[in-house]
């Protein structure tokens, strides 16, 4: 298979990556960084993995770049659309106006722009595969998670509504929904580098990591082509949805 990973230089996405690759898989690794898909493409051979660095939002550089992907790596059956961020865990009368169009311009609209980019080869292929990367989040509330939430509630609907219109195509489609999550930089760029509140963050919460993603993303993937998996729900052990709140006039 071919598979194009969004978010490929750290966390879920290089490991999503590493995964496919060390079962012969082909690999497109896109993400901003360079220096970070060049160490990839180094680890994993340039036979098995080619590197887009392109900032996910230049639509046009994306598609510029995947219309120029070498023969051997055009067919894309995956496409796992891991680039995401969340800025900020302020609540919503608080919160920068910018952190949330900047998450509503990664997690939804260039989402939405690489797959619909996609897509159309995968129906007439009548064989594809679109794999979003979801969040808890997208279900359960919590104090401060309100646009980041949001958006991935809008791919989880989003993906849904896919399979309504792929269920004759052949075209899979598959939410993976991770809960807390270590060994990337997500809670960091949250957090806006505060290692502090990061390290307090993790501090004995036994997190799933990015090779726990890697093996959902892959079992998905690997499915016979009969079988579409709609959502996978994970969290870590420690983690659940949190009680419901209510605040006491004094
Ligand atoms: C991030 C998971 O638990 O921080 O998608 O909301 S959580």
């Amino acid at each position: 298979m071919v598979i194009l990973v969004t978010g490929a230089s750290v966390g879920f996405g290089a490991a999503i990556a590493r995964k496919f690759a060390k079962e012969n898989h082909k690999v497109i690794a896109l993400a901003r960084r360079e220096d970070k898909l060049k160490e990839l493409q180094n680890e994993l051979g340039s036979d098995k993995c080619q590197i887009i660095a392109v900032d996910i939002c230049d639509t046009k550089a994306v598609k510029n770049a995947i219309d120029n992907l070498r023969d051997d790596f055009k067919n894309i059956d995956v496409l796992v659309n891991n680039a995401g961020l969340a800025l900020g865990l302020s609540r919503a009368y608080e919160t920068d106006i910018n952190d949330w169009e900047r998450m509503i311009e990664v997690n939804i609209l260039s989402l939405v722009r690489l797959t619909r980019m996609l897509l159309p080869k995968m129906v007439e292929n009548k064989s594809g595969h679109i794999i979003n990367i979801g969040s808890i989040a997208g279900t359960y509330p919590y104090p401060g998670g309100n646009i980041y939430g949001a958006t991935k509630a809008f791919v989880k609907q989003f993906s849904l509504n896919l399979r309504a219109d792929l269920y004759d195509k052949s075209v899979r489609v598959t939410n993976i929904e991770p809960g807390l999550c270590g060994g990337s930089e997500f809670s960091f760029v949250r957090f806006k580098g505060d290692k502090n509140m990061v390290d307090e963050l993790y501090r004995d919460a036994n997190p799933i990591m990015p090779e726990d993603i890697a093996e959902a993303v892959f079992w998905v993937a690997t499915q016979p082509k009969h079988v579409n998996i709609n959502r996978i729900e994970m969290m870590p052990t420690t983690q659940a949805s949190s009680a419901l709140n209510v605040y006491k006039h004094k």
